[in-house]
């Protein structure tokens, strides 16, 4: 029935486009095409150009934007200086301890100093049996755009957590890694223990994570063990773990907290163009494409404003509410996946796709990223600014409902060009 109804909608959709694209669709008509997309829709050749030319769906591991702390950072040790401080599968290994401050009541723990340390080994033992692999973007709270998007492999860190055999007073755990045995180069993250022992709202768990696109974690990405946080920016992800410490403390602890950054904030859902042509000719048409960012509150509507210098601006409005959006599309999920995967396929299981037909389950998928396009058909001669803007699930126009930087980019682009 509900396959049905789908089926519907995503004819009746096809006929709407087609019709559009007839009818000459006075305004704007925007369209799919291309290797992002799925369907066979007749396509605008200049559309369909710009579709092909966008980024892959996923990232290459060693595409994604670095953001590493340490000197020197770990990743660009030798080989030799890796092994020996434990950054390769074969000598990595993990303590897993009580706080000394806020002792939490274990049964065990874990260290490198007694031999008890977990090691790479027994981790791929536990995923045997507990690994998960979910899609997921990795944002920096503080940069304007992604840093890249993967199919995370881990195993829940709750399953470490229990090997403790905690018994009481664990309210949170923190976590960090190397970080050249210098203090001062520690870089802690934290997460109440609920959000480790389950999983909020459908989300998937917290993971010790060591594959990305199906390849292990490569070291520049954190490997081979960092901790991957689904719904969180990428302070939360923790590179090259080495130490789980399990505390009663009641607060987060974050280094991140420590630069004015709002430390609880989930990743929020904002749009972002990738290409807006600079010069364009008057009445021709041309085409515009961008991405979103879905975080946890999901993505409905992509839309985009295009305003004429000279032309009026409502007053009193931040945010442009009250101007003249209109939709963009939302591309459907790719026929190619890109950022390595082997076969170009999404491995089965993966949470959030159909393990029968490798497709998402839903789309857009939270904790994503997507991309859109638009065909303008022409415009009058001018200077124009052209502004675009995520609504998501809940109704809320970017940068609504949380509209603070620390939390999270969430302001609105703008992008100027000039029609002759
Ligand atoms: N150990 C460690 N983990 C870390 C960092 C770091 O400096 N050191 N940077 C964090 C920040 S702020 C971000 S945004 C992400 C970036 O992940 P990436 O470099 O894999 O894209 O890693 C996080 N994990
Ligand atoms: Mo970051």
């Amino acid at each position: 029935m509900g396959a049905e109804i789908d089926r519907f909608l995503w004819e009746h959709n096809q006929v709407t486009r087609r019709w559009l694209l007839q009818a000459g669709a006075a305004g704007v008509a925007a369209l799919q095409a291309g290797t992002q997309s799925a369907d066979e829709t007749p396509r605008s050749s200049v559309l369909a150009e710009a579709i092909d030319g966008l980024e892959s769906f996923l990232t290459p591991q060693d595409e994604f934007g670095d953001v590493s702390r340490g000197t020197p950072k770990p990743h660009s040790l030798t080989d030799e200086q890796k092994r020996d401080v434990g950054l390769t599968r074969e000598t990595w290994s993990l303590d897993v301890i009580s706080d000394t401050e806020h002792p939490a009541k274990l049964g065990q723990e874990f260290t490198k100093e007694q031999g008890t340390a977990i090691t790479f080994d027994q981790l791929m033992m536990l995923a045997e049996t507990h690994a998960v692999r979910f899609a997921k973007v990795m944002t920096c709270l503080n940069m304007g755009c992604p840093l890249g998007m993967g199919i995370w492999e881990g195993v829940p860190l709750r399953e470490i957590i229990w090997q403790t055999e905690a018994k009481a007073d664990l309210r949170r755990v923190f976590y960090y890694g190397y970080h050249n045995d210098d203090p001062d180069q520690m870089f802690r993250s934290s997460l109440p223990i609920g959000r480790v022992l389950e999983d909020p709202y459908g989300l998937p768990p917290v993971v010790l994570c060591y594959k990305l696109n199906g390849e292990w974690l490569t070291s520049e990405r954190g490997g081979p063990v960092r901790v991957i946080v689904p719904e969180a920016y990428g302070f939360k992800s923790i590179k090259w773990l080495s130490h789980l410490v399990l505390s009663n403390i009641p607060h987060a602890n974050d280094t991140y907290a420590e630069k004015n950054n709002d430390v609880d904030s989930p990743l929020k859902t904002f749009a972002a163009t990738l290409s807006v042509p600079k010069k364009v000719e008057a009445d021709s048409p041309f085409t515009v494409t961008g991405y979103a960012q879905v975080g946890i509150s999901g993505l409905s509507k992509v839309q985009v404003w295009m305003h004429k210098e000279g032309d009026e601006l409502p007053e009193s409005d931040d945010y442009f509410a009250a101007a003249p959006w209109m939709d963009a599309e939302i591309l459907p999920p790719p026929k190619v996946w890109g950022g390595g995967l082997p076969d170009n396929h999404v491995p089965s299981p993966t949470l959030g796709f159909d393990p029968q037909t490798g497709k998402p389950a839903t789309w857009p998928m939270r904790l994503g990223k997507v991309h859109w396009a638009m065909l303008v058909d022409g415009l009058t001669p001018g200077k124009y600014t052209l502004r675009s803007r995520s609504i998501d699930d809940n109704g809320h126009a970017q940068p609504m409902p949380r509209p603070f930087r620390k939390s999270g980019h969430s302001a609105i682009e703008l992008v100027e060009f000039e029609v002759t």
